[in-house]
Formats: structure tokens, sequence, C-alpha cells
């Protein structure tokens, strides 16, 4: 059923690829996931390829500055002894470690002045991949009275999927930007899947030339 959807999609967006639009509304906020110095090429838990997101989402965080729309960033921000750390029996290298090189936000990404900082699984035992795990991030927007929710960034598999997710389920409508998000695939397929997963419970795959900009 939901195959013929994507089939019936595919070829309609091929046929009128000007057709399926969708607007930046007042009510519209971008979230910029994890796209922090440990996550790009020459970090200690690198996203293979991760650096190709920083441009597309350049754009994106142009295009809400210039409309004074709300733009989130989130970022891992563990403290040193982790518990999603090898040594501390969890799958992952040390990264993102609070207050170092390697949490920072990379300074190639161009966040607006007035960005809104969300920082995550700063808890030292328990992980969390979404952005809206034990943050404010969901009152934030509901504050700002934001209803769709733009969302790309690092890691596809992994922070990306868990922020989209957790989205869909607080109900706002939620749109992952397929040209600014990149995955770990510690299994091969794994960010193909991810994408499969949130197109499924309802987020809506776009590209930058989807947006209507007035
Ligand atoms: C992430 C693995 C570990 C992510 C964070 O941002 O996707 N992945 N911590
Ligand atoms: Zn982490």
């Amino acid at each position: 059923m939901y195959q013929q959807f994507f089939l019936e999609r595919l070829i309609f967006r091929l046929c009128y690829p000007t057709i399926v639009k969708i607007s930046l509304t007042r009510r519209s906020a971008l979230v910029v996931v994890d796209v922090q110095n440990d996550f790009l090429p020459g970090g200690a838990l690198a996203v293979p390829g991760g650096d190709s997101v920083i441009e597309p989402l350049n754009k994106y965080i142009g295009m809400f500055a210039k409309q004074g729309l709300p733009v989130f960033a989130t970022r891992d921000w563990h403290p040193k002894q982790h518990v999603s750390f090898k040594e501390k029996g969890g799958p992952w290298p040390p990264h993102c470690v609070q207050n170092t090189w390697g949490a920072e936000i990379s300074s190639m990404l161009s966040i607006p002045p007035d960005v809104r900082i969300v920082d995550k699984a700063f808890s030292p035992d328990r992980d969390a991949y979404s952005g809206f795990q034990e943050t404010i991030l969901d009152l934030e927007l509901r504050r700002l009275g934001i209803r769709r929710v733009f969302i790309g960034g690092l890691a596809t598999d992994y922070c990306v999927k868990a922020t989209v997710l957790d989205s869909l389920e607080l109900g706002f409508e939620t749109i992952l930007l397929l040209d600014a998000i990149k995955g770990v695939d510690v299994n091969p397929g794994d960010s193909e899947n991810a994408i499969k997963t949130m197109i499924l419970k309802g987020a809506i795959a776009i590209t930058i030339e989807d947006i209507i900009t007035s």
C-alpha cells in the first residue's frame, strides 16, 4: 500500500517536478541536528562524507534567517565518561565531550547569531539520540507557535531519525531535508532504512527546490 504510494508520488514528481512544493509558513522552524566537529571528517566519530550537509544546510539556514524564522541547532553534549563510550561498554568511541573542540558546532556552518542551541545526552548514564529527549525543544517550539519543523544534519540513522520520529510523535508537521542529511551506515542500508521509516511514520521528504519562497 505504502509502496504504491511511493511509486505514485515518484511518478508524479517526475512528471510534474514543479508541482510538489512546500512553503515556509510563519509557523516553521529549522532544526539542524549535531553538525559538530566530531561527526565531520577529522572528528572522533566522523560520518563518512558528513561535510556534504554543510553547504545545503547553509542554504536552508539562509532561507529561514531571511524570513526571520527560528533556527535551532542541537549538540550531542556528553560528559567525559559517558555511558555511550566504549570504555563504559557503549557502542561509540568518545565523542562530543562537553566544552571540547569535537563538541563545537562546525565553524563552516553559518549559524545565525540568534541560533537556539539545544544540548542533549548530557547525563553520564543515559544516551539520547533525539533532540527532544530531556530537552526544552518541544516547549520552545510550542512557545513560538511552531507547527512545521524542518530537520537536517547528522546522522541520518541515529540522531536525525530519532529527532524526526519524536517530532512526528509530538504532532509537528515534520519535513525531512533529504539533501542535508548523512548517515553513519554501521550496517549497509541503515540510512536508507531510516529514511523509509521516517517517511512511513509521516515525515515529508523534500529537497531545497521543493521549498516555496516568496
Ligand atoms: C550520534 C552516535 C552517537 C548522532 C550521536 O548525532 O547521530 N550518533 N552519538
Ligand atoms: Zn553521542
